[in-house]
């Protein structure tokens, strides 16, 4: 039986993750960070599952990590932790570029110091590109970087890292550049999640308003289900490398809001407000991605895109928020 630790198991990608490993016959040992309110929703389904370990872990604690790949000597090692928020990164800046990038460092050096090091998937981010120019077909991962935000810099760094490791010291350590990938599961301050949540309870005559930023950024949105099994492909593939995983769609975040207010038959006039504490203080105007390596070299594929995902995003939280 293989065995794979993966860190951020708590959030929307980890929880994912989790599942398809243990689909797959895998004993998954997940590391959370203590939090003073239980914070395993997402992974209470599977939470009795005996190949599923919950282990307490921190992006600063390098003596927790030492311990843990000792202990459990894993094949494959998924670093998904961080303060993923964009907006909340400019407020809180060291501890975000702390945990994105010093973290990475800790763990790239705890894992070269195995005798057996395990693969390793790095969770980039289609944020590196910031406000840099995107070619007609989109981003790939030869594009030229201008990260626009503390988070973004952060993981540029990580992803520079892991290119240096896995150069220096010959260890199989591959960088997924994910673009905006979304799901039922996603954290409710994300944009999409914020609107699919906040159509169902208006619906449902709970809430009257949502407040929102610049609809006028575009994203390339895909669902966190596909691209988790992207994760795992590149860590089968016999060398490692960096990998866009995206959609090669567009849309605004108003395209976005109109498919589940119309969806929900619901009036945007009468419902959203534009609010000026959502806009940041330096946007990424246009994310594109282009996957055709991903495609060619793993046989990755989304099969969920842009019209599908805001159904069933708005469907589960109609149903969730009903009952
Ligand atoms: P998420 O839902 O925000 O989950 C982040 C996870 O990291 C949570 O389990 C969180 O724990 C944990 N975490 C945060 N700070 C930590 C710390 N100091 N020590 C230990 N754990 C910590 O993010 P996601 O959407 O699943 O994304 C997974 C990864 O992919 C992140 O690295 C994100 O930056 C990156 N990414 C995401 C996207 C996307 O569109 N979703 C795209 C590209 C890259 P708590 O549950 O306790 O908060
Ligand atoms: O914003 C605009 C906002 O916070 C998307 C993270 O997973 O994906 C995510 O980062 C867009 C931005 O995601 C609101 O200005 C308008 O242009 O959902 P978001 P993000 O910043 O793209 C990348 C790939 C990651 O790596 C990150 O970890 O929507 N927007 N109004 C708003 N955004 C939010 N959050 N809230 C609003 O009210």
């Amino acid at each position: 039986m293989k065995t794979a630790i993966i860190t951020g198991v708590t959030g929307q990608d980890g929880s994912y993750l989790s599942e398809f490993l243990l689909s797959k016959g895998y004993r998954v040992v997940g590391l959370k960070r203590r939090t003073s309110l239980i914070n395993t929703d997402r992974v209470d389904s599977f939470y009795d599952d005996p190949n599923f370990i919950l282990e307490y872990w921190d992006l600063n604690d390098v003596g927790s990590l030492y311990r843990l790949l000792k202990k459990y000597n894993p094949q494959e090692f998924y670093n998904l932790a961080a303060q993923s928020h964009v907006r909340v990164s400019f407020d809180i800046p060291e501890h975000t570029v702390d945990g994105v990038a010093l973290g990475l460092l800790r763990i790239l050096e705890a894992i070269r110091n195995q005798d057996d090091p395990p693969r390793f998937y790095q969770a980039s981010s289609s944020e590196m590109y910031g406000d840099a120019p995107c070619p007609p077909t989109g981003y790939t991962e030869d594009s030229k970087m201008t990260p626009a935000s503390p988070y973004a810099c952060a993981k540029l760094f990580s992803h520079n890292l892991v290119r240096n490791y896995r150069e220096s010291y010959d260890i199989h350590a591959s960088s997924g550049i994910l673009f905006n990938h979304e799901s039922p599961r996603r954290g409710e301050t994300f944009v999409t999640r914020k609107i699919t949540r906040a159509a169902a309870r208006i619906k449902l005559g709970l809430q009257t308003e949502l407040h929102l930023g610049n609809l006028d950024a575009m994203r390339d949105w895909g669902y966190a289900g596909d691209y988790v099994e992207a994760m795992w492909m590149m860590l089968q593939a016999s060398t490692p490398d960096d990998y866009v995983i995206s959609t090669g769609e567009t849309h605004t975040v108003r395209e976005f809001l109109e498919e589940v207010f119309n969806h929900a038959e619901l009036s945007i006039e009468k419902h959203v407000r534009i609010d000026k504490k959502y806009f940041r203080p330096h946007e990424v105007p246009l994310l594109l991605g282009d996957s055709t390596k991903a495609h060619q070299q793993l046989g990755w594929k989304p099969q969920i895109k842009f019209k599908n995902l805001t159904a069933l995003m708005y469907e589960e939280d109609f149903i969730n928020i009903k009952h």
